[in-house]
């Protein structure tokens, strides 16, 4: 095994590390030494680029046949509006669109919890209004998760549901629903859901079909490190395979309204620690996002610092999976705020479109 100084003149000389060497990275590697790696490796990859959108979310409801139990935005699904569960579709969406003057986005992410009743056609139908009514928008919608259930539904192949939404106008796939791959530790905190072979499953789909497509995990839980080097390593060999990942979305776990409340978060070194050792091991996914809207503002500007690149977008109050789980109420950030912190901390902001070409 490789001793710890062994893996950081591994990593300078770009080589590959493996399992074994990202958990000893992980366990005894020092922090300041693993910020200056990933920070290499991004600058050489992306030079003093950080890149944001124009985006907003779309979630159409909060009803869940699962009950993940880090989650806090799921209502059990015959739950009534007074207990604040929503139903939305296309009326309520044309809502959201006209508030913004054509070119004002450049994305519309959708997902939300998995609706008892809503397959394949659902999604067509939002999908195809999204470009009716502004073809220039890229969509990103239903996580691998959303895409088996209207699958199941629909009584149709993963294959030949990723074909239809496509043809409607999807145009990629959000990265949700990956939580933890392990097993046991994925029984224990997300229920009945997709297990991790069937999420690498659909997105292996997507990218064979030309749906590229994100990946997130859930990390500060009660996994240990050995699980989410496992679920980098098998993010890693899929996008050996097929190369379509566009970003690597690390999420802390946030405590507050579920049934895991009693698991303290992780503190705010433990989140650079992770976001410095996914960009050493995760080579070959060009892009490390750090989703401000979920990790805060200032933690996110600062994760620019440990390997990250990119800020995900403007969000504009769009969305409620977070504020729920005890994150920034009302997130919103101007183009401008964006810019200007991110020229404050030494990086020079891009906007980009949802595939990462720059506008
Ligand atoms: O899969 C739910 C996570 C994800 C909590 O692809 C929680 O660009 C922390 O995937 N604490 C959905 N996390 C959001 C998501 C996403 C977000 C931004 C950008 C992209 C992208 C994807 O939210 C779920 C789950 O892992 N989540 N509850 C919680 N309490
Ligand atoms: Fe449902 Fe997604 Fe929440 Fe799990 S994380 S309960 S699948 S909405």
């Amino acid at each position: 095994m490789n001793n710890i100084q062994e893996i950081y003149e591994k990593v300078k000389r770009r080589e590959r590390i493996s399992e074994e060497d990202a958990l000893r990275l992980y366990e005894e590697g020092e922090l300041e030494v693993l910020q200056q790696l990933a920070h290499q490796i991004r600058i050489d990859k992306h030079d003093d680029k950080a890149f944001y959108n124009r985006n907003i979310h779309f979630e159409p409801t909060n009803k869940c046949v699962y009950a993940c139990k880090f989650c806090s935005f799921a209502r059990k699904p015959k739950s009534t509006a007074e207990e604040g569960v929503w139903d939305f579709g296309t009326e309520e969406l044309k809502v959201q669109l006209d508030k913004y003057p054509v070119g004002a986005l450049s994305e519309v992410h959708i997902t939300g919890g998995v609706h008892p009743d809503r397959g394949v056609d659902f999604g067509e139908e939002l999908v195809s209004f999204i470009k009716k009514e502004r073809p220039e928008i890229h969509v990103k919608a239903f996580t691998a998760v959303e895409i088996t259930w209207m699958a199941k539904l629909s009584k149709l192949s993963v294959a030949e549901t990723l074909k239809k939404l496509k043809k409607a106008g999807l145009d990629s796939l959000p990265g949700g629903g990956a939580e933890i791959f392990d097993s046991a530790i994925r029984r224990k905190i997300a229920g009945g859901k997709a297990p991790a072979d069937r999420w690498l499953e659909v997105h292996r789909e997507a990218h064979r079909v030309g749906l590229s497509s994100n990946a997130t995990m859930l990390y500060g839980h009660i996994e240990d490190y050995s699980h989410r080097v496992d679920h980098m390593s098998r993010l890693r060999q899929l996008q050996d395979e097929t190369g379509g990942f566009n970003s690597f979305i690390p999420l802390r776990y946030r405590n507050e309204n579920n049934s895991m409340s009693n698991l303290k978060e992780v503190s705010l070194e433990e989140d650079m620690r992770n976001f410095a050792v996914a960009r050493i091991f995760l080579d070959n996914i060009p892009h490390l996002k750090a989703y401000w809207v979920m990790l805060g503002v200032e933690e996110a500007f600062k994760a620019l610092d440990y390997g990250v690149d990119d800020m995900d977008g403007t969000v504009d109050d769009s969305t409620k999976i977070y504020s729920m789980a005890g994150s920034i109420e009302n997130p919103s950030l101007s183009r401008e705020y964006l810019t200007s912190r991110i020229a404050d901390r030494g990086f020079r902001a891009i906007e980009r479109n949802s595939v990462y070409e720059e506008i």
